[in-house]
């Protein structure tokens, strides 16, 4: 079965190759700051945007041209598109991907159906993970789409939407440790409000922490081990989504005592949403040991809402994998291509170029990051800038033997601040250009 007759598996040419259909940057056994690329990057293929998307928008149905889909909510369609998607994923050379349990399988007419279709589309699922070698790097159940999810699912008004999510999300879990899942996803959907007049906003949050703790309680009975990542999102589909940033999650999560069980999924188009740098989210939530995982794709500057568009900025990966390699890996986590093609890119063959175009911009972007590494030109001056914190003063006050009297004493001794050294911004900047080759 072929399902892209014309494509063959897609190769490393090396950076002088003018080849659409091959990585200049991807070479998956090259050896990076220790480790290879392949390893490093853990790229997953997301199922829902590459294989369920048709490029709908609010203005017009879709209109992506993909001859093996007969448009049915079928097992038989469901089963075929699994097929498909394992064909691309190996041509592609990913070795991931991630789906929602409605991404895969068709709703039934009532819960037990719907499961039952679940199980037919894991059962092929599972086939094909064997025959290709490739894993699911997460699951996570879609508790947004169906209409009874209207006002959110587990902060609901309606208390029968959170055990239907409830149940919904048990299910999500057996299947996910079923295909050997090494994470699972918590995006809020609608987790959040529209506005304040009809909204017991402290209830919702104490209802949505019950729900995660119950996912927990869950795991660990049925021994499914995979890391569960929350993933912030500050808004769209609400106004105000209660996962907003990773400060927000990191509060929350304190809040309810939930912080050891959970990381964080970090997306790029989510963090510009926020009003954050990817950059900034990623930091945050590395220094705190709380990131997982990475949503990969980037918004559009001009366009205030979740594009989803596939990663080409070589600054943002160069960034990212810079935070990456600094915390020594993302573990069980990895890069998820949470980004569709444009509607305008309407054939089969767009699928290749986007994901194509999304490895190599982070492979050359782990490539750089590695370099700045190495010569740790970065960590060298970041050091520097803080060195009156590695003696006297500073190191008093950080292990905690100075006080507002002590402090006193030193400065009125002193009488005025040893001289401030130039931040050199521009400097730094200039030199992290260097490395772009
Ligand atoms: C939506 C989210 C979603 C999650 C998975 O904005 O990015 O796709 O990644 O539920
Ligand atoms: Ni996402
Ligand atoms: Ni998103």
């Amino acid at each position: 079965m072929a399902f892209f007759p014309d494509v063959a598996k897609i190769k490393y040419e090396g950076p002088d190759s003018k080849n659409p259909l091959a990585f200049r940057h991807y070479n998956p056994d090259e050896m990076v700051d220790g480790k290879s690329m392949k390893d490093h990057l853990r790229f997953a293929v997301c199922y829902w945007h590459t294989f369920r998307g048709t490029g709908s928008d609010p203005f017009g149905p879709g209109c992506a041209i993909r001859p093996w889909d007969d448009g049915s909510e079928s097992v038989e369609n469901a089963v075929k598109r699994a097929r498909v998607a394992f064909e691309f994923m190996e041509k592609l050379g990913c070795p991931f991907y991630c789906f929602h349990d409605r991404d895969v399988a068709p709703e039934g007419k009532n819960l037990s159906e719907t499961n039952k279709n679940l199980d037919a589309v894991v059962k092929a699922l599972k086939e094909e993970q064997q025959r290709t070698g490739i894993q699911l790097l997460w699951g996570t159940a879609n508790l947004f789409s169906n209409k009874r999810f209207v006002h959110g699912a587990s902060t609901s008004c309606n208390a029968d939407v959170f055990a239907y999510a409830g149940a919904q999300v048990k299910k999500a879990l057996e299947v996910t440790k079923e295909l050997g899942g090494v994470n699972y996803v918590f995006w809020g959907g609608r987790e959040g409000y529209h506005n304040l007049y009809n909204t017991d906003l402290r209830r919702e949050f104490d209802h949505l922490a019950k729900f995660l703790g119950m996912a927990c309680d869950y795991a660990k009975k049925i021994g499914f081990t995979g890391q569960f990542l929350i993933e912030p999102k500050p808004k769209e589909p609400t106004t105000h989504q209660y996962d907003s940033d990773c400060a927000a999650c990191m509060a929350f999560l304190r809040t309810y005592g939930l912080e050891k069980q959970f990381k964080f999924n970090v997306e790029t188009n989510h963090a510009t949403l926020a009003g954050h740098s990817m950059f900034h989210e990623l930091t945050y939530a590395s220094s705190y040991g709380m990131l997982g995982s990475i949503d990969a794709n980037r918004g559009d500057e001009l366009i205030g809402w979740d594009t989803d568009q596939f990663p080409t900025n070589l600054y943002t990966t160069m960034q990212t994998m810079l935070v990456v390699l600094n915390q020594g890996g993302l573990g069980s986590g990895g890069l998820n291509f949470d980004a569709k093609v444009r509607r305008e890119s309407f054939e089969p063959i767009d699928l290749f170029h986007a994901h194509i175009g999304g490895m190599d911009t982070f492979a050359h972007g782990l490539k750089i990051a590695a370099a700045i590494k190495k010569d740790g030109v970065l960590k060298n001056f970041v050091k520097q800038r803080y060195a009156t914190w590695d003696s006297g003063v500073g190191v008093e006050i950080e292990k905690g033997s100075a006080n507002f009297e002590t402090l006193e004493k030193y400065m009125l001794e002193k009488g005025e601040v040893a001289a401030n050294t130039s931040g050199r911004q521009e400097y730094l900047e200039n030199l992290v250009n260097r490395y772009f080759r």
